[in-house]
């Protein structure tokens, strides 16, 4: 198949590429990403002979247009990922996640090419800590950030291109990815990497707020199986049951990096902060006999904090920007 991969220089793209090369050789990619400050052809760098790399916007109309006329598969990554961002400039967010999605929709339609649309958990607001339900396929959207609702509106418009026009889409909803080539603004790499570069981690809030973290091996394993298997028009959520709050996780690398369990700074909390996500991921399970290969998040954690220390020079030019901008807004 002829695979065109949006957002392939980002984190989970990137992973997404490489995993695809490995596992499914067969399929020609085509990258598209716009190199925002969240893309990075570095991450691409080990197979960028064995791929095309196209440096553009999936806002842009013409350029969208004759990708997907020469594609078979577009597997629709990229978007402006990051909550405390848009926080401070929503903007940018509706341009990619809301226009870009639109385009690469009137693309598929034109041309009559299959859609696999990533998307967040974060479309279904969040739960009580105590709340025994999990996030379900009939859970009603409730978003509440910039970030969640661009990308529960890019979701909609989705279903709605199945329904009005009969295009031949899936979708999928994952919780919090870690593994390598992850941005340092994101809550793991970035408490990794202050540890590494002398800094104290800082946590928001009193550290209670739970994630459901699955490995981007897991996520992308499961995009292949909904790729080959799943039903068109179908939503499928993508989660390993790796709930766990940020100071059970933030323990985990002081310990992984031989740091006493005190060596953090609690900072200001995000604004309207999602207290809990966890997926419920039978469908997938059942109707399509994929599970995740990375079942200990431990160890998973482990391999990445080694991999943040192997690659300094990929994170180290990205840092200092980073950590002005989240001084700036104490955090
Ligand atoms: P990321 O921010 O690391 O990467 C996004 C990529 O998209 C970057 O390479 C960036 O340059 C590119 N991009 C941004 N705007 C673009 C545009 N207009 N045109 C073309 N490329 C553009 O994000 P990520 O964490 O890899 O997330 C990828 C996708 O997965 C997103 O759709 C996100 O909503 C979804 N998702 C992420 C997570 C997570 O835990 N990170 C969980 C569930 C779903
Ligand atoms: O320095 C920090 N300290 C901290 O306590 C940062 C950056 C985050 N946090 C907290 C906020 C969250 O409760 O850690 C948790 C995880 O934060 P992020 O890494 O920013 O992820 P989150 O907001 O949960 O969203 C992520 O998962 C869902 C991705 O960034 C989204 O793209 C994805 O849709």
């Amino acid at each position: 198949m002829r695979m065109l991969v949006t957002g392939g220089a980002g984190f989970i793209g990137a992973n997404f590429v490489h995993y695809t090369r490995q596992h499914h050789p067969e399929h020609q990619i085509t990258v598209l990403d716009a190199l925002t400050y969240a893309g990075n052809e570095a991450s691409l760098a080990p197979v960028r002979d064995d791929i095309e790399f196209v440096h553009g916007s999936v806002a842009d109309a013409a350029l969208v247009d004759e990708l997907v006329s020469r594609s078979d598969v577009v597997v629709h990554f990229a978007a402006e990922s990051h909550n405390d961002n848009s926080l401070n400039d929503p903007s940018p967010f509706v341009t990619t996640n809301l226009i870009g999605t639109f385009t690469i929709l009137e693309a598929v339609r034109k041309h009559g090419v299959r859609l696999h649309h990533i998307s967040t958990d974060e479309v279904y607001g969040d739960l009580e800590l105590d709340d025994p339900k999990k996030f379900t396929p009939q859970t009603p959207y409730n978003p509440s950030s910039p970030y969640s609702s661009t990308k529960a509106g890019s979701d909609l418009l989705v279903r709605a291109w199945v329904r009005s026009f009969g295009i031949h889409a899936t979708i999928s909803n994952c919780s919090n990815n870690y593994g390598p080539y992850q941005h340092v603004e994101k809550f793991i790499p970035r408490q990794i990497t202050n540890v590494l570069a002398g800094l104290r981690p800082k946590l928001y809030g009193k550290g209670e707020n739970v994630r459901d973290w699955i490995h981007v091996d897991d996520h992308n394993s499961a995009v292949h199986a909904i790729l080959e298997k799943g039903r068109s028009g179908e939503t499928y959520l993508i989660g390993a049951d790796g709930e766990k709050n940020n100071l059970e996780v933030l323990m985990q690398i002081l310990e992984l990096l031989g740091q006493p369990a005190d060596a953090f700074d609690h900072v200001t909390d995000r604004a309207g902060h999602d207290l809990r996500y966890a997926i419920d991921a039978t469908k997938l399970r059942d109707e399509l006999g994929w599970t995740p290969q990375y079942t200990d998040f431990r160890d998973g954690l482990a391999a990445t904090v080694a991999w943040y220390r192997d690659n300094e020079s990929w994170w180290g030019p990205l840092k200092q920007q980073v950590e002005a901008k989240y001084a700036a807004q104490g955090q």
